[in-house]
């Protein structure tokens, strides 16, 4: 038996890892799990996990907070309450965004999201970069030192209005992201579509919040992802596909895959557990369900589901979008908005991992490995984080949530931590918590109560991943050492 005196020992728990379940004891000594074994001891301090599951804290690959939109729309969490209420979920680590917009250097824009981030998060954090104005400047100076200073993922947009890029600019991104051996990942849906679509229906007086599922036809999904396929694989660099929402945006990405391409794909809660319906309620009711992609069908869910089960899609991340039901938010244009005019985006940081232990681990849906698997350990992976997040294996950061797996909880309004004031999965029960989250090896939450200070948080920098090499298998079709200055 070690001598060692750990600072902590989590005791009589079953240990689950994305490969396998286990009966052991963890111990932590410092910010790290030190031994994982039988009767370990000595100890300052022990948490009883008899009956409980312990499980790596999860990773919320995708989250806006403190965010500003295009349209100069804060969202409503800080990251001291974002990151608050992903604790009370047994998330203990979470990659938000630095959001560029036309006109801001990119490096200013990172700056300004550290000092926010350094301030308030009680749980560690990492950024992409939202790059909206690839200027020669921002791809050819910025992006390269801030790629090396640990940012190791870049997101772009497809559609929204002061957000978009065109093919052109799509391809400048992918092909500077492939110099510098970072990640992109990609909100893709076809612009045109989506505005005349909407066009449409606001001239004809459909203006509720239920015409925003027609406004996104699903078709805009299909024909982004080909096309994003299609530059990527041009370029050979690996993308990863956020928030799919469609069956046949799954079995695109499953195309691809098959052809040998890096392409990943993540969904969401909202496209599991809500469709199309949940915007038809009376009155503005339906806006606290809009968020983009639309959520669709029960068929569509099913399909998703499928594609989780055989691998198509990696991640569950929230995309966390907090707008509040009142001006600052969601009511932005006025008390009574079309729904052009109402900001996309639901809440997701606390309740993505409760909603999916009960779907996986109590209903029986895929089982707790995978749910540690697509929650934690693959986001981690992709992202660069593994094995310090993740995982529990000795040196991992000790990041543990404790989950009473009989724990039934209604999941209300009121229990929210964020400041959005509703959970779209308002009314919902299900069965199995974290009672006790870990991050670093200091309590983050226990017995309900938030035990971390603001800023207690730190930084993630993360080195670009095996993920995000590109393969050489197939193409580039165009040779990328002819990317700048050549001759033909
Ligand atoms: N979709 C949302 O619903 N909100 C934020 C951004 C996005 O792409
Ligand atoms: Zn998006
Ligand atoms: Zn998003």
């Amino acid at each position: 038996m070690s001598t060692k005196p750990y600072d902590l020992v989590l005791r009589g728990g079953t240990v689950v890892t994305a490969s396998g379940a286990f009966q052991a004891d963890v111990a932590v000594a410092g910010e790290t799990i030190a031994a994982i074994g039988r009767d370990l001891g000595p100890v300052a301090r022990e948490i009883d996990a008899k009956g409980k599951y312990v499980l790596p804290g999860g990773v919320d690959s995708h989250a806006h907070i403190e965010q500003v939109s295009a349209g100069g729309l804060l969202n409503a969490d800080t990251f001291e309450s974002a990151t608050t209420s992903a604790a009370f979920g047994g998330t203990t680590s979470v990659i938000s965004f630095a959001a560029q917009h036309v006109g801001l250097k990119l490096n200013e824009v990172l700056d300004a999201y550290h000092g926010l981030a350094r301030k308030g998060a009680v749980i560690d954090y990492a950024f992409h970069m939202i790059i909206a104005d690839p200027t020669e400047e921002a791809l050819a100076d910025h992006l390269p030192k801030l790629i090396r200073d640990g940012h190791a993922s870049i997101k772009l947009f497809m559609t929204y209005d002061r957000l978009q890029l065109n093919d052109e600019k799509v391809l400048d991104v992918l092909m500077a992201a492939r110099e510098n051996k970072a990640l992109v990942c990609v909100h893709a849906e076809n612009h045109g579509m989506i505005a005349w679509t909407a066009k449409r229906l606001l001239a004809k007086g459909y203006t509720a919040p239920k015409y925003h599922a027609i406004a996104h036809p699903r078709a805009s999904e299909e024909e982004a992802f080909h096309r994003l396929i299609t530059l990527a694989a041009f370029v050979d660099q690996p993308i990863m596909i956020f928030h799919v929402s469609t069956a046949e945006g799954a079995a695109r990405i499953r195309r691809a895959r098959g052809e040998g391409l890096k392409v990943y794909g993540e969904t969401c809660p909202q496209y599991l557990f809500l469709t199309n319906q949940d915007m038809d309620r009376p009155g503005l009711e339906g806006a606290k369900f809009m968020c983009s992609p639309p959520a669709r069908t029960a068929p569509d869910q099913e399909a998703l589901w499928q594609a989780l089960a055989q691998g198509d899609l990696q991640t569950i991340s929230s995309d966390h979008a907090p707008y509040r039901m009142d001006e600052t938010g969601k009511l932005s244009a006025g008390p009574n908005p079309d729904f052009k005019h109402i900001a996309n985006g639901l809440p997701g940081l606390e309740v993505r991992l409760p909603l999916l232990f009960d779907a996986m681990v109590s209903k029986g849906r895929l089982g707790i490995e995978e749910f540690v698997a697509l929650t934690a350990t693959r986001p981690a992976k992709i992202y660069g984080l593994h094995p310090r997040k993740g995982d529990i294996m000795i040196g991992a950061d000790a990041d543990i949530a404790v989950w009473d797996p009989k724990k039934e909880v209604e999941i209300t309004d009121a229990l929210m931590h964020d400041r959005v004031g509703f959970t779209p999965f308002n009314g919902r029960t299900v069965t199995g918590w974290p009672v006790t989250v870990l991050n670093r090896g200091r309590v983050v939450v226990e017995d309900g109560a938030l035990k971390a200070a603001p800023g207690s948080g730190q930084f993630l920098a993360r080195a670009a991943g095996p993920a995000a090499e590109p393969t050489g298998r197939r193409g580039p079709e165009f040779d990328p050492a002819l990317s700048f200055g050549a001759r033909l």
